[in-house]
């Protein structure tokens, strides 16, 4: 079933710390050996022991449109053709600005960098620049990157490796971090109170993805834009999942609350290395070389995670559809399966991502989510081995793509009630 992962793991572990490139990828969570993937085909991951599974992993949000889906590969042959990078600027770049900014209209400007961790933190020097003061407040759960400030009671494989502290990461560092709970307001009234004019924004993932899906509850996203108007603060919404997958316009639009900048990643350059921020002019044109605040990157504006890029936005509103679809039907074949089995689980679903928590209540926070999660190990592998690759980890998202059709759907479902079976 998994020799030739057992091979290749034994091998990678000798040369790669824990034998992967990255940690929620060792199946730490869920114990057992990670899978090693001979190739991905449209919804369908196959490992090098040719075994077939549904992917809702997808590269962890990128790939809206499935695995090489034909039009990307194409985009980024050509783009190979004519060159890799050349440290100078390229039209593709101010197109892809610009098709974000039709979906995102409050990224008046934005730069594009290398990963999601890059951007936000960019995002928080620029927003310390803009506002003359260093700290910052973000949300127990959620995983804004690896960057030293950031890394503070962190969702994504923070909590999936029950890392209580961040070795080497100075106190210094995260002295002016300040973490509370997701979707508690007061929390955040406190905070702003006690630190008055000492905080220079919020960041939060306006839906949570790194705790599994959790969206924000009724009136908590505008309830906190007033809050940092109030307080003269500004609002940072890491959309890098969130972006182009809740709804096409990001959870932005589908809660129509304007932040005062943007983090983006993933579908941007549809599986490869990007990133982004975005925002407001006024702050942006802070950013070299037309203001002080200093950023670079030597494949920033990759031409070849731009052209992937642009060609994922040109379909998006197709492909989000297609996708959001998919989710909402296998969410709702879960509860439906749980129904009938009586199995309290609690399936949130935001747009094209979607989440199963095993829960006789809702899950509205980390703590409430970290409480349910002992479950996800068992199920995780009934799963996988009727033919369904969920994220190893429950602080995690479930991904859908365009090419998630009825039969994936039905496949899952069915996987979904033998597994809750077991
Ligand atoms: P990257 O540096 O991994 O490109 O992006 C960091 C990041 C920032 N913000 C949000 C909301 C994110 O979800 C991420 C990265 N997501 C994780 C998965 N939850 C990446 C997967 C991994 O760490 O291997």
């Amino acid at each position: 079933m998994y020799n030739r992962s057992r091979q290749l793991f034994a091998e990678s572990v000798q040369v790669l710390p824990g034998g992967v490139s990255s940690p929620v990828r060792a199946f730490g969570s869920v114990g057992g050996t990670p899978l090693f993937v001979e190739r991905g085909e449209g919804p369908y991951l196959i490992d090098v022991d040719s075994n077939r599974y549904i992917d809702y992993v997808l590269s962890y949000g990128p790939l809206l449109m499935g695995h090489a889906p034909g039009v990307v590969v194409e985009a980024v042959q050509a783009a190979a053709r004519t060159g890799t990078s050349f440290g100078a600027p390229t039209e593709k770049e101010t197109v892809l600005a610009r098709l974000v900014m039709q979906h995102m209209p409050s990224l008046e400007m934005i730069r594009f960098v290398n990963s999601g961790t890059e951007a936000c933190m960019s995002a928080v020097r620029l927003a310390r620049a803009f506002t003359g003061r260093n700290k910052i407040i973000m949300c127990e759960g959620h995983y804004h990157g690896h960057s030293d400030a950031l890394l503070k009671q962190a969702g994504s494989g923070v909590a999936t490796l029950g890392l209580q502290s961040a070795p080497g990461v100075p106190a210094s560092a995260t002295r002016d971090t300040v973490v509370v709970p997701f979707n508690d307001a007061e929390a955040i009234r406190r905070a702003l109170t006690e630190h008055e004019g000492e905080v220079a924004a919020i960041i939060m993932e306006p839906v949570a993805g790194n705790m599994g899906v959790v969206p924000p509850v009724p009136g908590y996203l505008p309830l906190v834009r007033d809050l940092t108007r109030t307080h003269d603060v500004l609002l940072v919404f890491d959309e890098v999942m969130t972006g182009f997958r809740v709804s096409p316009g990001g959870a932005q639009a589908l809660f129509d609350v304007r932040p005062d900048l943007t983090v983006l990643g993933k579908v941007i350059g549809g599986g490869l290395p990007i990133g982004a921020y975005g925002g407001r002019r006024d702050i942006m044109e802070m950013v070299a070389p037309q203001g002080p605040v200093y950023q670079a990157g030597t494949l920033s504006g990759n031409p070849l995670a731009v052209s992937a890029g642009c060609v994922m936005l040109e379909s998006l509103r197709e492909s989000w559809a297609l996708a959001a679809n998919a989710a909402r039907q296998v969410a709702n074949g879960i509860n439906e399966a749980a129904d009938r089995l009586r199995v309290p689980v609690q399936v949130t679903q935001a747009g094209a991502m979607f989440s199963v928590f095993f829960s006789p209540e809702p899950v509205n926070s980390y703590q409430e989510a970290k409480a349910c999660s002992g479950a996800y190990p068992k199920i995780f592998w009934a799963l996988l081995q009727r033919g369904i690759y969920l994220p190893p980890s429950p602080f995690e998202a479930c991904f859908t793509s365009s090419v998630h059709g009825r039969e994936e759907v039905d496949r899952t479902v069915t996987a979904f009630e033998a597994a809750l079976s077991v």
